[in-house]
């Protein structure tokens, strides 16, 4: 292996030095990107879903708002980029509306739907609240 590697290396000197194209470099570049790219992957599914919740799991009408990621904690700051907003909103009372940047999204007051938001998050100021009552809000920044 260490040797056909070589080889590939003195192959990619001798092309470069031929004035080739970039291919020897798009073989030579795979060895190294997997390693920088595979968390990237995983952390589209996992690092970038947030979840939105009011009222309690076992009290919906809880005047309680609440945005986590996905190991739980609070959300306060956040890079800027596109996340998957997951929502639960069991309550009759109460509503998930989330705005800043150029997102305004919301659960219904009456509907206990549950909701999920593609949403791209700019550097900014975000805040999420229950429209009837007001004291029911939580803010967080985008960097
Ligand atoms: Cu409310």
């Amino acid at each position: 292996v260490r040797r056909a590697a070589a080889a590939a290396l003195v192959l990619v000197l001798l092309t470069t030095a031929c004035g080739g194209d970039a291919e020897p470099e798009d073989e030579a570049g795979p060895a190294s990107e997997p390693s920088a790219a595979a968390p990237d992957a995983a952390g589209g599914g996992g690092d970038n879903v947030l979840i939105g919740a009011v009222g309690e799991p076992d009290d919906p009408d809880a005047f309680v708002i609440t945005l986590t990621d996905s190991d739980g904690e609070p959300v306060e700051t956040l890079p800027a980029g596109e996340y998957s907003i997951q929502v639960s909103d069991p309550s009759e009372l109460h509503n998930f509306h989330l705005s800043g940047g150029d997102v305004d999204e919301t659960t219904t007051v009456p509907g206990t739907d549950d909701a999920t938001w593609t949403v791209d998050l700019q550097p900014g100021d975000y805040e999420a609240v229950c429209d009837p009552h007001p004291q029911m809000q939580l803010a967080f920044t985008v960097t």
